[in-house]
């Protein structure tokens, strides 16, 4: 496995590979490998003929007072990893090399990443496009793969791919879990042993929204209160939202039918943690 560590001889890498005929596949990352992050690894390695991981903590999606200066890192042990699981290369920049100058320029998808995540991290999604923007750009034709677990994120980061023609197909993968339902999440490292007790929460309330569906709840209101209720009704859990949305709009449906996706995020103790679950609504009949 190659360590590339600038723009040029990534860019480089991959032409040279495209050349002879390879599909690239790109998996995104800040590092802090977890099989979340592995399972995207898997998904490219089976569709593609190189992969390439991309670590990089990006400054820009942080807002002030977040976990950047606390963001696990450890580059050893995510190169290991990303060897063990097939990746071909790892191209992790540093910021002085990502960010040359003071970045003036911007891509902001607002009518998507004002709600929910964006609702309490206003600066978030334009850092998170403005890099995604840049790693296509610097990986050139490929596929990307990303997680559902960002779901709002991959709703974002496709439809600037497609808005802006990034010869990019963007690749949703299913979220991985622990066996009691918690979404792996390289921020759970910081939940106290109560807080990791407390946290499977999240999930509960998403199956108890598609089981509010399931037994005929059409309304998107009652369905986000009962997965609310269930978060509130944790003591370490602090509510940030429950929402059931359209999967593309991300805009919350006045009846519900076809694919809706349930999504909730709370705070346990310092991390927010997030999760989500998409569900076909039964037709009536
Ligand atoms: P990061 O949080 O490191 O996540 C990298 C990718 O792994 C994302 O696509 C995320 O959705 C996916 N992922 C994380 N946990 C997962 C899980 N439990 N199951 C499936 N996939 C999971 O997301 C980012 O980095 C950044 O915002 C990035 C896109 C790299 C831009 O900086």
């Amino acid at each position: 496995m190659e360590l590339i560590t600038t723009i040029a001889d990534a860019r480089r890498r991959l032409d040279t590979a495209r050349t002879s005929g390879a599909q690239v596949g790109l998996v995104p990352t800040m590092g802090a490998l977890h099989d979340g992050h592995l399972s995207l690894v898997d998904a490219a390695r089976d569709a593609c003929d190189v992969v390439a991981m991309s670590i990089f903590v990006n400054p820009l999606q942080f807002g002030a007072g977040e976990d950047l200066d606390a963001y696990p890192r450890d580059l050893d042990r995510d190169l290991a990893l990303a060897d063990e699981h097939g990746v071909d290369l790892v191209f992790a920049p540093t910021v002085e090399e990502m960010y040359a100058s003071p970045t003036l320029t911007s891509v902001v998808v607002p009518e998507l990443a004002s709600t929910m995540e964006g609702a309490s991290r206003p600066t978030h999604f334009a850092g998170v496009a403005t890099v995604v923007a840049k790693l296509f750009n610097i990986a050139g034709p490929c596929r990307a793969y990303f997680g559902e677990k960002d779901f709002q994120q991959l709703v974002i980061v496709r439809r600037m791919a497609a808005d802006l023609s990034f010869p990019v197909e963007v690749v949703g993968c299913p979220i991985v879990r622990e066996p009691d339902g918690l979404a792996r999440s390289s921020r759970n490292v910081y939940l106290s042993p109560e807080e990791r007790a407390a946290a499977p929460v999240l999930h509960r309330a998403l199956e108890r929204g598609r089981d509010a569906i399931e037994s005929g709840g059409r309304d998107a209101g009652m369905v986000a209160a009962a997965m609310a209720g269930l978060v509130t009704s944790e003591p370490l859990a602090q509510l940030d939202y429950a929402e059931v949305v359209d999967p593309v709009t991300l805009a919350r449906p006045d009846r519900l039918e076809g694919e809706v996706r349930l999504l909730v995020a709370a705070r346990f103790g310092r991390p927010r943690l997030l999760d989500n679950l998409g569900v076909l609504v039964p037709e009536q009949g």
